[in-house]
């Protein structure tokens, strides 16, 4: 491996300031949707917020990830159905009350009418490892850290052009590899439904922990 120069701006204190105030303040508008507009979105966009998910940091550079981009419609119709067959089975048998009692905030439900809806589903499927052309397998490592890394990109990224998704975690998720064709060393990690939200959409009126409740300083 060669090595090249790495001399990222540094900026001036207050201009630092600035722009993290600023981040601050775009990311946190961001907000999970389940109710979407059908409104066409470019593939473009779309191959942009994966080129920039891809960027993440990955264990040693493996890049274990599949992003599957599905607009076609009888495809979404597919998803649905197994989404919503596994969904019911989940809130009406395998859910704790526990569980229920946590969602019930959220007034989910096992319909999913929003898979048809969106103009794109990208479904993130982690690679466990490579398999090698000649036969034997290139061990992937950290992966549900590195995709996770990257899923967490590819939400800011479609947050910053005015997209909206949703972390949708059907389980379980096996039908996906099904439905998709991805071959056994792929397992489907996360669900996104993108698109803009819809002209009524609403969500929770959820409040995010303080930084005193999610940090611990040691100065
Ligand atoms: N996968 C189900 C249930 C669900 C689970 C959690 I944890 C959530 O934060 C939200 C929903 C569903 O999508 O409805």
């Amino acid at each position: 491996m060669s090595f090249s120069p790495y001399r990222p701006e540094r900026p001036a204190p207050e201009e630092s300031l600035a722009r993290a105030r600023a981040v601050l303040a775009r990311l946190d508008e961001r907000r999970s949707v389940r109710e979407f507009s059908s409104d066409p979105v470019p593939r473009e966009l779309i191959e942009l917020a994966i080129q920039a998910a891809s960027t993440a940091p990955s264990g040693a550079h493996m890049q274990p990830w599949t992003f599957v981009a599905v607009s076609a419609p009888e495809l979404k119709a597919k998803i649905r159905a197994a989404a919503e067959a596994e969904e019911k089975e989940s809130y009406e048998r395998r859910m704790s009350e526990e569980w229920r009692q946590a969602l019930a905030p959220l007034g989910t439900d096992w319909q999913k009418p929003y898979l048809e809806v969106v103009p794109w589903i990208v479904v993130l499927f982690a690679q466990r490892y490579a398999p090698l052309p000649e036969g034997g397998r290139r061990k992937h490592y950290y992966v549900t850290e590195s995709c996770g890394i990257a899923a967490g990109l590819f939400i800011a990224a479609l947050h910053e052009v005015g997209l909206a998704t949703l972390t949708h975690t059907p389980s379980p998720m096996r039908f996906l590899s099904e439905l998709l064709e991805r071959p056994a060393h792929e397992t489907p990690l996360i669900l996104f439904p993108i698109g803009y939200p819809s002209a009524e959409a609403e969500v929770p009126d959820l409040a995010r922990k303080t930084l005193e409740q999610v940090s611990v300083w040691h100065e």
